[in-house]
């Protein structure tokens, strides 16, 4: 293959993939006899499979003590008033109990100091809220991979739901607490870490105590707070309105890539 048309073929195949992931299908390349060949050649999927891979994969910036900012911001809920997020934390959090459940071989209770117990990350990185700021922090907490391996997710496992203890939005069908979710990728990758210590201390009411989520590579949004129960799903439309998230039942985007 000459150069030009081997590159021809590279970037035809990086926009059916990005055509593939929009639109579920590409008129113009399934069009094309060449482009489908070099789309089904083991080259062209080993470079589409590989992009996607080491894109997802990739660690997010990580700053220094300098960068910390004085004065993180607090969003969304800084302080809930839900019955039973007050009596937990009227009791210093002594009986928190994080579940996770679903689809898992066997699912887990873990109080806080389990928490601390398990395999642990600590990471300087920058949340960026949609609304346009930016704060950087210190984050140590609890890695998701290990934890869900503890668990054993089962073959259909696709999703990961986090159920938060705040009610955001006081609404009728009762779709106002708050909730996330990320996929498998994002679950295993390494800055992704159920927080429980911000800047060195415990996490405060505001960002989230006793539990958040940092997930690096995506925006403030599916960083959820107050988590109360984690449960593996093969799907979310049964959960809020059914798209996966309190925001993105209110139109964000599902996946929030940064
Ligand atoms: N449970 C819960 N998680 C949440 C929110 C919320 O209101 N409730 N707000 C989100 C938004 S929009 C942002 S920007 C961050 C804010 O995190 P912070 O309060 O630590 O700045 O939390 C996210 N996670
Ligand atoms: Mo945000």
């Amino acid at each position: 293959m000459t150069l030009s048309t081997h590159r021809r073929g590279w970037l035809r195949a990086g926009l059916a993939s990005v055509g593939a992931l929009v639109l579920g299908a590409c008129d113009k390349i399934t069009a094309d006899p060449k482009g489908v060949a070099f789309l089904q050649s083991a080259e062209g999927l080993t470079r589409r499979a590989q992009r996607l891979f080491v894109d997802r994969k990739a660690l997010a910036r990580e700053f220094t003590h300098a960068d910390i900012s004085p004065d993180f911001r607090p969003n969304g809920s800084i302080s809930p008033a839900d019955e039973d997020y007050v009596a937990l934390k009227t009791a210093g959090f002594a009986d928190y109990r994080l579940v996770i459940d679903g689809l898992v071989e066997k699912p887990l209770s873990l109080s806080l100091a389990d928490l601390r117990a398990q395999p642990s990350r600590t990471q300087i990185t920058r949340h960026d809220c949609v609304e346009g700021w930016s704060s950087i922090a210190k984050w140590t907490g609890a890695r998701l991979g290990p934890l869900l391996d503890q668990a054993g997710l089962k073959p259909t496992a696709r999703y990961i739901v986090f159920h938060c203890g705040d009610t955001l939005e006081e609404s009728l069908d009762g779709t106002g607490k708050y909730y996330e979710s990320i996929d498998l990728i994002d679950a295993h990758h390494p800055q992704t870490i159920l927080a429980y210590a911000m800047n060195d201390r415990v996490l405060p009411v505001a960002h989230g105590a006793p539990l958040r989520l940092r997930v690096e590579r995506q925006l403030g949004y599916k960083q959820a707070k107050y988590i109360m129960r984690i449960e593996v799903v093969e799907d979310y439309k049964h959960l809020g309105r059914g798209n996966g998230g309190f925001w993105e039942d209110r139109g964000y985007e599902w996946y929030a890539g940064i």
